[in-house]
């Protein structure tokens, strides 16, 4: 297993729409492993491959509050079903935007079908905060970022205040 580098906006490749696993090698496996192992080391509950620069729809999380207690979820090639109308607000964040947040609207309840670590097909009924980590997650599959449902204003500032810290780490 290995931690790997983070991509952080602004980065093209964040806005690359990944593409469907046929089957679930052993390689998509170990790439599981280091996402999930990435995302362990950076305190994250989800992360999607493109998040490392891997263009595949393969997402990985874990929202287990109590430490020491891990529940990881792996999902590839998941597909969003029955959408509940009811909206729910969560204060989101993203390790590809670091240090930003933002109140988000997400259908509260949703249903998504999948294949698992294993390659085995699964449907999971979600809702709370798995419902809006997988909706964050699956964004991330079609190149959308949380900031992308701010304001124009919100959103640029967001992104001045990350590449002025980029362009300034570069020197050190
Ligand atoms: O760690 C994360 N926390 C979080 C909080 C609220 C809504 C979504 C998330 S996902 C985020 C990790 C991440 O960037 N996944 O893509
Ligand atoms: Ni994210």
């Amino acid at each position: 297993m290995a931690i790997r580098t983070i991509l952080t906006e602004p980065n093209k490749l964040l806005r690359n729409i990944s593409k469907p696993v046929d089957q679930v090698s052993k390689e998509d496996q170990k790439l599981m492993d280091d996402m999930l192992e990435t995302m362990y080391h950076a305190n994250g509950i989800g992360l999607a491959a493109i998040q490392i620069g891997v263009p595949k729809r393969i997402i990985v999380m874990d929202i287990s509050k109590e430490e020491g207690k891990k529940d990881p979820r792996y999902f590839v090639n998941p597909v969003i079903k029955n959408k509940d109308l009811l909206k729910n607000t969560y204060e989101e964040g993203c390790l590809s935007v670091p240090n930003q947040f933002a109140e988000i609207e997400r259908p509260s309840k949703c249903d998504v079908e999948y294949l698992d670590y294993f390659g085995k097909k699964k449907i999971l009924k979600a809702e709370g905060l798995l419902a809006t980590c997988i909706q964050h997650e699956m964004d991330h599959l079609e190149g959308i970022l949380f900031i992308d449902y701010l304001s124009k204003l919100k959103k640029s500032l967001i992104i001045k205040k990350l590449s002025k810290l980029k362009s300034n780490t570069a020197i050190l």
